[in-house]
Protein backbone atom coordinates (compact mmCIF):
# COMPACT_ATOMS: atom_id res chain seq x y z
CA UNK A 1 0.00 0.00 0.00
CA UNK A 2 2.15 3.15 -1.32
CA UNK A 3 1.55 6.18 1.12
CA UNK A 4 -0.41 7.94 -0.84
CA UNK A 5 -3.94 6.14 -0.35
CA UNK A 6 -6.89 6.73 0.84
CA UNK A 7 -7.59 4.34 4.06
CA UNK A 8 -11.18 3.90 5.60
CA UNK A 9 -10.74 1.58 9.23
CA UNK A 10 -14.35 0.01 10.79
CA UNK A 11 -13.25 -1.11 14.47
CA UNK A 12 -15.58 -3.42 16.19
CA UNK A 13 -16.09 -5.19 20.01
CA UNK A 14 -13.14 -7.42 18.92
CA UNK A 15 -10.38 -4.60 19.06
CA UNK A 16 -11.10 -3.86 22.59
CA UNK A 17 -11.46 -7.75 23.66
CA UNK A 18 -7.66 -8.31 24.51
CA UNK A 19 -8.23 -5.27 26.87
CA UNK A 20 -10.88 -7.04 28.74
CA UNK A 21 -13.94 -5.70 27.27
CA UNK A 22 -16.78 -7.87 26.40
CA UNK A 23 -17.60 -8.66 23.18
CA UNK A 24 -21.88 -8.06 22.34
CA UNK A 25 -22.27 -11.74 20.36
CA UNK A 26 -19.19 -14.02 21.51
CA UNK A 27 -19.86 -16.61 24.11
CA UNK A 28 -20.16 -14.77 27.22
CA UNK A 29 -21.03 -11.88 25.64
CA UNK A 30 -22.97 -8.68 26.72
CA UNK A 31 -25.82 -10.10 24.49
CA UNK A 32 -25.82 -13.50 26.62
CA UNK A 33 -26.11 -11.67 30.14
CA UNK A 34 -28.66 -9.12 29.00
CA UNK A 35 -31.53 -9.31 26.57
CA UNK A 36 -30.56 -6.72 23.77
CA UNK A 37 -34.11 -5.36 23.36
CA UNK A 38 -34.40 -4.69 27.09
CA UNK A 39 -31.12 -2.90 26.64
CA UNK A 40 -30.13 -1.76 23.71
CA UNK A 41 -33.79 -0.28 21.67
CA UNK A 42 -35.52 3.32 23.21
CA UNK A 43 -38.38 1.26 23.61
CA UNK A 44 -36.64 -0.87 26.52
CA UNK A 45 -35.13 2.10 28.07
CA UNK A 46 -38.49 4.00 28.04
CA UNK A 47 -39.86 0.84 29.99
CA UNK A 48 -36.98 0.12 32.12
CA UNK A 49 -35.14 3.22 32.34
CA UNK A 50 -33.42 2.33 35.93
CA UNK A 51 -31.94 -1.22 33.61
CA UNK A 52 -30.55 0.89 31.24
CA UNK A 53 -28.78 3.36 33.05
CA UNK A 54 -27.45 0.98 35.16
CA UNK A 55 -26.05 -1.20 32.33
CA UNK A 56 -24.43 1.75 30.90
CA UNK A 57 -22.99 2.99 34.53
CA UNK A 58 -21.20 -0.30 34.51
CA UNK A 59 -19.89 -0.11 31.44
CA UNK A 60 -18.80 3.71 31.76
CA UNK A 61 -17.35 2.82 35.19
CA UNK A 62 -15.19 -0.32 33.93
CA UNK A 63 -13.30 1.85 31.50
CA UNK A 64 -10.98 2.58 33.99
CA UNK A 65 -10.33 -0.89 34.86
CA UNK A 66 -9.20 -1.30 31.03
CA UNK A 67 -5.68 -0.48 29.34
CA UNK A 68 -5.77 -0.06 25.35
CA UNK A 69 -3.49 -3.08 23.67
CA UNK A 70 -1.10 -3.47 20.89
CA UNK A 71 -3.66 -3.27 18.12
CA UNK A 72 -5.01 0.63 19.52
CA UNK A 73 -1.53 1.64 19.72
CA UNK A 74 -1.06 0.16 16.25
CA UNK A 75 -3.83 2.46 14.59
CA UNK A 76 -2.62 5.62 16.61
CA UNK A 77 0.66 5.07 14.68
CA UNK A 78 -0.70 4.42 11.64
CA UNK A 79 -2.41 8.10 11.90
CA UNK A 80 0.79 9.55 13.25
CA UNK A 81 3.40 8.17 10.14
CA UNK A 82 0.52 7.23 7.41
CA UNK A 83 1.00 9.87 4.82
CA UNK A 84 -2.14 9.90 3.14
CA UNK A 85 -5.78 10.08 4.17
CA UNK A 86 -7.34 7.77 7.31
CA UNK A 87 -11.00 7.55 8.60
CA UNK A 88 -10.80 5.45 11.71
CA UNK A 89 -14.93 4.91 11.94
CA UNK A 90 -15.09 2.41 15.66
CA UNK A 91 -18.89 0.93 16.63
CA UNK A 92 -17.36 0.88 19.84
CA UNK A 93 -18.31 3.36 22.79
CA UNK A 94 -15.56 2.32 25.01
CA UNK A 95 -12.44 5.40 24.68
CA UNK A 96 -9.34 3.05 23.86
CA UNK A 97 -8.80 4.17 20.94
CA UNK A 98 -8.02 8.06 21.90
CA UNK A 99 -6.43 6.57 25.29
CA UNK A 100 -4.14 4.07 22.60
CA UNK A 101 -3.01 7.66 20.93
CA UNK A 102 -5.79 8.25 18.40
CA UNK A 103 -7.02 11.98 18.02
CA UNK A 104 -9.22 11.47 14.94
CA UNK A 105 -11.69 9.03 15.72
CA UNK A 106 -15.39 8.85 14.53
CA UNK A 107 -17.49 6.85 17.24
CA UNK A 108 -20.71 5.90 15.16
CA UNK A 109 -22.13 3.93 17.70
CA UNK A 110 -21.82 7.32 19.90
CA UNK A 111 -19.83 6.90 23.51
CA UNK A 112 -19.77 6.03 26.87
CA UNK A 113 -18.03 9.00 28.05
CA UNK A 114 -21.11 11.01 26.68
CA UNK A 115 -24.40 12.13 27.95
CA UNK A 116 -27.21 13.33 25.45
CA UNK A 117 -30.17 15.26 26.78
CA UNK A 118 -33.59 14.26 25.67
CA UNK A 119 -34.94 18.05 26.71
CA UNK A 120 -32.43 20.12 24.86
CA UNK A 121 -30.40 17.50 22.69
CA UNK A 122 -27.32 18.78 23.77
CA UNK A 123 -24.56 16.08 24.10
CA UNK A 124 -22.27 16.63 26.98
CA UNK A 125 -19.02 14.99 27.74
CA UNK A 126 -19.66 12.76 30.61
CA UNK A 127 -17.95 10.34 33.46
CA UNK A 128 -19.99 9.80 36.11
CA UNK A 129 -23.28 8.02 36.69
CA UNK A 130 -26.48 8.63 35.31
CA UNK A 131 -29.05 6.06 37.32
CA UNK A 132 -29.68 9.12 40.05
CA UNK A 133 -31.04 11.30 37.25
CA UNK A 134 -28.47 14.29 37.07
CA UNK A 135 -29.08 17.30 35.69
CA UNK A 136 -28.19 18.27 32.14
CA UNK A 137 -24.72 20.50 32.08
CA UNK A 138 -26.81 22.73 29.68
CA UNK A 139 -30.33 22.89 30.68
CA UNK A 140 -30.72 21.52 34.22
CA UNK A 141 -32.89 19.27 32.98
CA UNK A 142 -33.08 15.22 34.04
CA UNK A 143 -33.19 14.29 30.79
CA UNK A 144 -29.78 12.43 30.03
CA UNK A 145 -29.52 9.43 28.42
CA UNK A 146 -26.08 7.52 27.51
CA UNK A 147 -25.25 9.58 23.99
CA UNK A 148 -25.24 5.37 22.48
CA UNK A 149 -26.86 4.48 19.35
CA UNK A 150 -29.46 2.11 19.83
CA UNK A 151 -31.48 -0.62 17.65
CA UNK A 152 -34.01 1.87 15.20
CA UNK A 153 -31.71 4.77 15.68
CA UNK A 154 -29.50 6.19 13.12
CA UNK A 155 -25.87 5.80 14.12
CA UNK A 156 -23.71 9.60 13.98
CA UNK A 157 -22.32 10.90 10.61
CA UNK A 158 -23.10 8.50 8.03
CA UNK A 159 -22.59 11.19 5.02
CA UNK A 160 -19.38 11.80 6.00
CA UNK A 161 -19.04 7.99 6.47
CA UNK A 162 -20.04 7.08 2.83
CA UNK A 163 -18.67 10.20 1.79
CA UNK A 164 -14.97 8.36 2.66
CA UNK A 165 -16.44 4.67 1.51
CA UNK A 166 -17.17 6.22 -2.01
CA UNK A 167 -13.09 7.72 -2.65
CA UNK A 168 -11.45 5.43 -0.69
CA UNK A 169 -8.47 2.56 -2.18
CA UNK A 170 -8.89 0.22 0.93
CA UNK A 171 -11.41 -0.47 3.28
CA UNK A 172 -10.52 -2.21 6.63
CA UNK A 173 -12.46 -4.09 9.06
CA UNK A 174 -11.47 -5.07 12.33
CA UNK A 175 -12.93 -6.62 15.15
CA UNK A 176 -16.84 -6.76 14.10
CA UNK A 177 -19.15 -9.97 13.58
CA UNK A 178 -20.67 -8.01 10.30
CA UNK A 179 -24.14 -8.58 12.08
CA UNK A 180 -25.74 -5.25 12.40
CA UNK A 181 -26.39 -2.90 9.77
CA UNK A 182 -25.46 -0.01 8.45
CA UNK A 183 -21.55 -0.94 9.53
CA UNK A 184 -22.05 -4.45 7.97
CA UNK A 185 -22.69 -3.02 4.79
CA UNK A 186 -19.77 -0.86 4.60
CA UNK A 187 -17.28 -3.18 2.58
CA UNK A 188 -20.17 -3.51 0.05
CA UNK A 189 -20.16 0.11 -0.17
CA UNK A 190 -16.18 0.63 -0.46
CA UNK A 191 -16.15 -2.61 -2.97
CA UNK A 192 -18.68 -0.50 -5.01
CA UNK A 193 -15.68 2.40 -5.52
CA UNK A 194 -13.90 -0.03 -6.38
CA UNK A 195 -11.39 -0.11 -3.05
CA UNK A 196 -9.23 -2.72 -1.78
CA UNK A 197 -10.95 -4.94 1.22
CA UNK A 198 -9.22 -6.54 4.10
CA UNK A 199 -11.05 -8.05 7.26
CA UNK A 200 -9.33 -8.81 10.26
CA UNK A 201 -11.11 -10.35 13.10
CA UNK A 202 -10.24 -12.98 14.76
CA UNK A 203 -12.60 -15.52 12.80
CA UNK A 204 -14.64 -15.50 9.49
CA UNK A 205 -17.61 -12.47 9.99
CA UNK A 206 -20.58 -13.14 8.66
CA UNK A 207 -19.46 -10.67 5.96
CA UNK A 208 -16.18 -12.42 5.00
CA UNK A 209 -17.20 -13.42 2.05
CA UNK A 210 -17.33 -9.85 0.54
CA UNK A 211 -13.61 -9.39 1.82
CA UNK A 212 -10.99 -9.74 -1.20
CA UNK A 213 -8.62 -10.58 1.70
CA UNK A 214 -9.19 -11.94 5.25
CA UNK A 215 -6.60 -12.71 8.12
CA UNK A 216 -8.15 -14.81 11.22
CA UNK A 217 -6.72 -14.44 14.13
CA UNK A 218 -6.45 -11.83 17.28
CA UNK A 219 -6.45 -7.80 16.65
CA UNK A 220 -3.30 -7.70 18.64
CA UNK A 221 -1.52 -9.66 16.35
CA UNK A 222 -3.23 -9.04 13.12
CA UNK A 223 -3.05 -4.89 13.53
CA UNK A 224 0.64 -4.69 14.26
CA UNK A 225 1.75 -6.68 11.60
CA UNK A 226 -0.74 -5.07 8.89
CA UNK A 227 0.41 -1.42 10.22
CA UNK A 228 4.15 -2.64 10.07
CA UNK A 229 3.09 -3.58 5.92
CA UNK A 230 1.20 -0.22 4.94
CA UNK A 231 4.59 2.05 6.28
CA UNK A 232 6.83 0.05 5.02
CA UNK A 233 4.84 0.28 1.52
C1 LIG B 1 -12.02 -10.53 17.79
C2 LIG B 1 -11.33 -10.73 18.98
C3 LIG B 1 -9.95 -10.45 18.99
C4 LIG B 1 -13.39 -11.28 19.30
N1 LIG B 1 -9.36 -10.00 17.88
N2 LIG B 1 -11.42 -10.11 16.71
C5 LIG B 1 -32.70 -6.46 8.88
C6 LIG B 1 -31.71 -6.41 7.91
C7 LIG B 1 -30.76 -5.40 7.93
C8 LIG B 1 -30.78 -4.42 8.90
C9 LIG B 1 -31.76 -4.47 9.85
C10 LIG B 1 -32.72 -5.47 9.85
N3 LIG B 1 -33.56 -5.26 10.90
C11 LIG B 1 -33.14 -4.16 11.56
C12 LIG B 1 -32.05 -3.66 10.93
C13 LIG B 1 -31.25 -2.48 11.33
C14 LIG B 1 -30.46 -2.72 12.60
C15 LIG B 1 -29.66 -4.01 12.48
O1 LIG B 1 -28.57 -4.05 11.93
N4 LIG B 1 -30.15 -5.10 13.03
C16 LIG B 1 -29.45 -6.39 12.92
C17 LIG B 1 -29.61 -7.14 14.21
C18 LIG B 1 -29.96 -7.12 11.70
N5 LIG B 1 -29.55 -1.59 12.74
C19 LIG B 1 -29.94 -0.47 13.32
O2 LIG B 1 -31.04 -0.34 13.85
C20 LIG B 1 -28.97 0.69 13.26
N6 LIG B 1 -29.62 1.84 12.77
C21 LIG B 1 -30.10 1.89 11.50
O3 LIG B 1 -30.04 0.94 10.73
O4 LIG B 1 -30.64 3.11 11.18
C22 LIG B 1 -31.23 3.25 9.87
C23 LIG B 1 -30.25 3.59 8.79
C24 LIG B 1 -30.65 3.55 7.49
C25 LIG B 1 -29.78 3.85 6.47
C26 LIG B 1 -28.47 4.22 6.75
C27 LIG B 1 -28.08 4.29 8.03
C28 LIG B 1 -28.96 3.95 9.06
C29 LIG B 1 -28.43 1.01 14.65
C30 LIG B 1 -27.55 -0.08 15.16
C31 LIG B 1 -27.12 0.26 16.58
C32 LIG B 1 -26.26 -0.82 17.20
N7 LIG B 1 -26.04 -0.54 18.57
C33 LIG B 1 -25.17 -1.38 19.36
C34 LIG B 1 -25.19 -0.88 20.81
C35 LIG B 1 -24.39 0.43 20.94
C36 LIG B 1 -24.24 0.88 22.36
C37 LIG B 1 -23.56 -0.16 23.23
O5 LIG B 1 -22.37 -0.45 23.07
O6 LIG B 1 -24.26 -0.70 24.09
O7 LIG B 1 -23.84 -1.31 18.83
S1 LIG B 1 -25.56 -3.13 19.24
C38 LIG B 1 -23.89 -3.67 19.27
O8 LIG B 1 -23.56 -4.30 17.99
C39 LIG B 1 -23.04 -2.40 19.35
C40 LIG B 1 -21.91 -2.73 18.41
O9 LIG B 1 -21.27 -1.55 18.00
C41 LIG B 1 -22.61 -3.49 17.31
C42 LIG B 1 -21.70 -4.34 16.48
O10 LIG B 1 -21.11 -5.33 17.27
P1 LIG B 1 -19.58 -5.75 16.99
O11 LIG B 1 -18.68 -4.65 17.32
O12 LIG B 1 -19.48 -6.33 15.63
O13 LIG B 1 -19.38 -6.87 18.13
P2 LIG B 1 -19.70 -8.44 18.07
O14 LIG B 1 -19.67 -8.95 19.45
O15 LIG B 1 -20.91 -8.72 17.26
O16 LIG B 1 -18.47 -9.05 17.23
C43 LIG B 1 -17.15 -9.02 17.74
C44 LIG B 1 -16.24 -9.68 16.71
O17 LIG B 1 -14.91 -9.58 17.19
C45 LIG B 1 -16.54 -11.19 16.51
O18 LIG B 1 -16.57 -11.49 15.12
C46 LIG B 1 -15.35 -11.86 17.17
O19 LIG B 1 -14.96 -13.07 16.51
C47 LIG B 1 -14.27 -10.83 17.04
N8 LIG B 1 -13.23 -10.91 18.07
N9 LIG B 1 -12.13 -11.22 19.97
C48 LIG B 1 -10.05 -9.85 16.78
N10 LIG B 1 -9.13 -10.63 20.13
Amino acid sequence: MAQDKRIVILTGAGISAESGIDTFRSAGGLWEQHKVEDVATPEGFARNPDLVLGFYDKRREALSGVKPNPAHAALARLEREFLGELLLVTQNVDDLHERGGSSQVLHMHGELKSALCMSCGVRSAWDAPMSDRPPCPVCQAPTLRPDVVWFGEMPYQMERIYAALSACDLFVSIGTSGAVYPAAGFVQEARAAGAATLELNLEPSDGTHYFAEARHGPAGELVPQWVDEVLVG
